[in-house]
């Protein structure tokens, strides 16, 4: 370890002052920590998705908002969020990629009982760890998240890079009818054995995408682009016309060395975030596409533009400070000392036929899908969504040091995601993956394997499941317990 971080500085150094290594997180004393307090009303709602058009569409949404409102911190305060309950149905929040104390995680019926309609519960956890972040219902998420319960939720670094914007960008879809009206078919086996359900309109913010959503730039300033895919099941493939942008954090965790976003573009699974720095040193007027292009034979999507204004040039050469922003202080797993731990992941329409467990029977899953609503199995058990959840799949004890081995047997992509801990992504296919990039949720590409690392010090029941909501209630959800 030490020697691989002397080589990093080393090779950090000689890259020069643009990729200095920002000081890593302090410790935060407890006295110094202050409360920031929020309020979220998740409720029936009416929007205009295209401010351009008078037609208003039913969404279920947070404090009239679409989507919620950004909840934004500084590292090391201790949130307190109180949920009111005004939706027709139970729930409870999740704070996606949060190390929150297991109680506060939000999962009804395995950390908390759901709120009930018209009831209340206060969320409080500290906030040890910056970066970008999002909340959603984890109550029949299949159902909840696509008809529009999700915001932002931003950690502020301590040393952030000094950049001249800082854009959030909450990417998802909607399935709208000829009315502009959503299409209340959530549930679907179709969907659930398949790529999951997916809108026929991209949102930008919670307005249609589209050359319209503009982010205004000066000439020569310094963007910073939080990427958050929120969408329940679409992949996003997202590419800026005529600018290098360089990655410098995944899942709101700062890498040590940024990549170079690849050209055909940065694919964002379900659930995923990717924090992205851009000098925009195109003139003035100027005008480039946000494409997204995940669908191979169908034409690029235009999300959005970086619209260049009319100003003059902020500075003739891009800035010269660090673009790479601090890193948490995560626990590091000793590959060395870890313990072996194998998921196997089996289902869904096409494939191999697939036997597994459902209420303690062995059962052709393919027979019973359209019955029981399930169509995947995890290490061949079949399990419905949280409440009558009933094995875990591995109980850890608490500063295990665990490789866990992620077996995709599937002709499907899962992007798998882990409740309360962050992992390093350390290998794809049983081959070493250099990067070891953090993250909370790593897509499993068909047939793939994929071996993360990370140690079990967070104690609890932990969700671990596939963030295409739809795969999660058809099966692809369990737990994992830290004792
Ligand atoms: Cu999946």
């Amino acid at each position: 370890m030490l020697v691989r971080r002397r080589q990093f500085l080393q090779s950090a150094a000689a890259l020069g002052a643009s990729l200095a290594l920002p000081a890593v997180a302090a410790p935060i004393a407890a006295s110094a920590r202050k409360e920031s307090r929020f309020e979220l009303i998740p409720a029936d709602f009416k929007v205009a998705l295209d401010p351009a058009s008078p037609v208003q569409t039913g969404v279920w949404s947070f404090n009239d908002r679409f989507p919620g409102p950004l909840l934004r911190f500084r590292r090391g305060d201790r949130a307190s969020i109180t949920v009111r309950n005004q939706l027709p149905q139970e729930t409870a929040i999740h704070w996606h990629g949060l190390r929150v104390p297991n109680g506060m995680d939000g999962v009804p019926g395995v950390t908390q009982e759901p709120i009930p309609v018209g009831g209340r519960f206060e969320y409080r956890f500290d906030l040890p760890d910056s970066g970008t972040y999002w909340y959603h219902p984890h109550q029949a998420s299949f159902e909840q998240v696509p008809r529009g319960l999700y915001g932002a939720l931003i950690v502020e670094e301590d040393k952030p890079p000094r950049v001249d914007r800082d854009e959030v960008w909450v990417l998802s879809d909607i399935k709208l009818d000829e009315r502009r009206q959503q299409v209340e078919d959530f549930g679907r086996i179709l969907d659930i054995a398949n790529d999951g359900r997916r809108g026929n309109q991209l949102l930008v913010n919670g307005l249609v995408a589209g050359p319209e959503r503009k982010i205004a730039v000066r000439s020569g300033e310094r963007l910073r682009l939080r990427l958050i895919n929120a969408a329940s099941a679409r992949f996003f493939k997202l590419s800026i016309e005529g600018h290098a942008a360089s990655i410098v954090a995944w899942d709101g965790q700062g890498l040590e060395l940024p990549q170079t976003a690849p050209a055909d573009g940065i694919v964002l699974g379900p659930g995923m975030r990717v924090d992205l720095i851009l000098d925009c040193m195109e003139k003035p007027g100027g005008r480039f596409e946000i494409r997204e292009s995940a669908r191979p034979r169908s034409p690029a999507i235009v999300l959005g533009v970086i619209a260049y204004t009319a100003q003059p040039a902020l500075r003739a050469k891009p800035l010269a400070t660090p673009i790479l922003v601090p890193p948490n202080v995560l626990p590091e797993p000793d590959l060395a000392k870890a313990s072996d731990h194998y998921i196997m992941f089996q289902g869904g329409m096409r494939g191999a036929p697939t036997i597994g467990m459902v209420d303690g029977k062995p059962s052709r899953i393919q027979d019973i899908m359209a019955r029981q609503g399930l169509a995947w199995t995890m290490n061949y058990n079949a399990q419905h969504e949280h409440a009558l959840m009933h094995e875990p799949l591995l109980t850890l004890s608490r500063g295990e040091h665990v490789i866990l081995h992620m077996v995709n047997e599937t002709d499907f992509v899962h992007p798998m995601h882990l409740h309360g801990h962050f992992f390093r992504v350390v290998g794809i296919n049983g081959v070493a993956n250099p990067a070891r990039e953090w993250r909370d949720t790593v897509i499993m590409a068909p047939r793939q394997s994929i071996d993360v690392a990370f140690i079990a010090d967070n104690p609890g029941e932990w969700m671990y499941h596939c963030h295409i909501l739809d795969h999660a209630a058809g099966g692809m959800m369990g737990t994992i317990v830290v004792e």
